[in-house]
């Protein structure tokens, strides 16, 4: 696996199930009319989709006027704009967000400006081993009355909720790809949401996630608390899905590591 290149790994990723969670998938439960009918980006293609990782290394980048330039764009969690425009932008098309964020009262899910008028994916992550109706009734952190809640007041809103087996055949990819064995936590939301956006974007470029020469102790971009774990990882397998979306890279090391940016093909370029 060491060798494979940036077109074997992503073949191998298109391969993977990836999905939000549709009304099928779980006929007959009360949540499923809660689902939207119509599914993530269906027909929808993007040409350029830029992926901001929250990183402390974006501080002073003077990066935003350039991911702003992309046709979607997408932000993880409660990460702010407001104030680093200059850094990170100020367009959102949509967000992924982990269940505490979506049940944490501190994070203001339902009122906050921050969710509204973009497209939403929430996960939570289930066992390995557990089925969709074991999750359905012992979630992590319990988002769905704040689901439920956000749909029956925004009956248009784009509030998806990403189906819980994907995470694992994400880890099982990762875990498939990488030279040291894994412990059984989910992928970050940062290599998540690259494997969601792939099959709508021509490319993706996600800024700030493989270190570049800004790197620094800081978390994040938008709060002083420093903590290096937060780039290179305690309980998400970070460290593996880096140098894994490092390997499908397709930009020169100074746009990775001067620049702050990896480029990774979409699906529909492929050829497999
Ligand atoms: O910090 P977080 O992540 O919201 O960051 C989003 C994604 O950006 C990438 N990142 C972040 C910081 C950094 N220094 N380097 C990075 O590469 C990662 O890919 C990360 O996934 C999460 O993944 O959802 C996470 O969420 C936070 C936290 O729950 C939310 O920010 C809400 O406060 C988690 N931290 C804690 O629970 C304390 C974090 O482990 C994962």
């Amino acid at each position: 696996y060491m060798d494979k290149s940036s077109n074997e790994l992503l073949c191998e990723l298109k391969k993977v199930s990836i999905h939000t969670l549709r009304r099928i998938d779980i006929r007959n439960h009360p949540l499923s009319s809660y689902i939207p009918k119509r599914g993530l980006f269906e027909n929808k293609r993007f040409n350029s989709c830029a992926i901001v990782a929250s990183a402390g290394g974006l501080k002073g980048s003077q990066l935003g006027p350039f991911i702003d330039s992309h046709d979607l764009v997408l932000r993880f969690n409660h990460a702010p704009t407001i104030g680093f425009h200059d850094d990170v932008g100020n367009k959102t098309t949509i967000r992924l967000l982990n269940s505490q964020v979506v049940t944490k009262p501190q994070f203001k899910f339902l009122t906050s400006k921050l969710y509204q008028n973009i497209t939403i994916v929430a996960w939570d992550p289930s066992n390995y081993t557990a089925s969709l109706d074991d999750w359905l009734q012992k979630p992590d952190f319990n988002l769905f009355p704040n689901y439920m809640e956000f749909r029956k007041r925004n009956l248009k809103s784009r509030l998806f909720l990403m189906n819980p087996k994907s995470l694992w055949n994400v880890w099982d990819y990762i875990q498939s790809n990488s030279p040291s064995r894994l412990r059984r936590n989910p992928p970050s939301s940062g290599f998540l949401g690259l494997g969601i956006l792939l099959p709508y974007c021509n490319f993706v470029d996600i800024f700030e996630y493989v270190p570049s020469t800004r790197v620094t102790k800081r978390c994040h971009y938008y709060d002083p608390e420093e903590n290096v774990a937060c780039t290179f990882g305690v309980w998400h397998p970070l460290a593996a899905e880096k140098l894994l979306t490092y390997q499908m890279n397709i930009a020169d090391d100074k746009t990775v590591f001067q620049q702050g940016f990896v480029r990774i093909p979409g699906f529909q370029n492929l050829e497999c």
